[in-house]
């Protein structure tokens, strides 16, 4: 009897109970994945932080009383800059990858100051994410050399696929890696995930990935500033293996794999352009 009395009003009740129960569905849908998209940029560059609290004391990484002096700055007149500027830029433009090295050595002194360059590259709140593992002996880049051929092998035979494969046959690249035992050095960038704490707590490396890629393009430069060459190398699931072989601790991932030394005699590289400023700038 009521039902049929009010039926309108009951109808209109339960358009509107239905109408806040949807919206209110929307807007926790809405803010959750708001929330997660903040929480995974969070986790891509430092990849151990937890936001929850752990409930114990937390101490700087940095000094408390971290102390501060006067920027070292040498000022230099705007037609030098110009100068230096177009220098710089013709020195990074003869930079080319060379995959033929020669056996010729290369004074220890000479890599040292490189990788103190590549030591100098900014990093996440100063933690100097980077470990640069210096192989100079015939016999560990021997067994580096077996260990990348054995997987890149496989990466060329099976993981890398029909369109990769492809796309770098004008490179000429195979799993033979000659420049392994060939270039007298060999130096292995590793980026440290996290570290300890002067307390023994774990350190957060913040923007792992970028400090030490930047600390690569440093090192990069700084060879071809020596006069000497190298190959941006990336040993595709060697990571593991060639860590374990230089006893370094699972916190360190390996990045990248750069021999440096002389080009071989008859190196030829491919003849490749870069684009023209007008197709990487834009300018507002
Ligand atoms: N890492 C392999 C394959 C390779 C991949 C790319 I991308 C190159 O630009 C060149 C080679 C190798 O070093 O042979």
């Amino acid at each position: 009897m009521v039902f049929e009395m009010y039926w309108r009003h009951f109808s209109i009740g339960f358009v509107i109970y239905l109408a806040v129960r949807i919206g209110h569905a929307f807007y926790k849908k809405f803010k959750t994945s708001t929330v997660d998209k903040t929480v995974t940029e969070t986790k891509s560059v430092a990849p151990e932080f937890d936001s929850e609290d752990s409930g114990e004391e937390l101490v700087p990484a940095l000094p408390r009383d971290l102390q501060y002096v006067p920027l070292k700055f040498n000022e230099i007149p705007v037609e030098e800059s110009l100068r230096k500027s177009r220098h710089f830029y013709e020195l990074m433009n003869a930079r080319r990858t060379v995959r033929h090295f020669s056996t010729r050595d290369v004074p220890k002194e000479v890599i040292y100051n490189l990788i103190k360059t590549a030591g100098t590259a900014p990093s996440g709140a100063h933690t100097e994410p980077w470990t640069f593992a210096l192989v100079s002996s015939a016999e560990t880049k021997k067994k580096i050399r077996e260990i990348i051929e054995e997987e890149e092998e496989i990466n060329y035979r099976k993981r890398m696929g029909n369109e990769w494969t492809t796309d770098i046959k004008p490179l000429r690249t195979n799993w033979i890696k000659e420049y392994l035992t060939d270039a007298p050095h060999l130096i292995l960038v590793f980026k440290q995930t996290h570290s300890q704490k002067p307390n023994g707590t774990k350190k957060l490396h913040y923007y792992n990935e970028q400090s030490v890629v930047l600390a690569a393009g440093f090192l990069l430069a700084a060879i071809q500033n020596a006069g000497l060459v190298s190959l941006t190398s990336t040993p595709l699931n060697c990571g593991p293996a060639l860590r374990a072989l230089l006893n370094r601790p699972t916190s360190e991932k390996l990045s990248l794999l750069l021999p440096v030394g002389y080009p071989a005699k008859d190196c030829k590289v491919p003849d490749l352009e870069r684009k023209s400023l007008d197709n990487i700038m834009l300018e507002y």
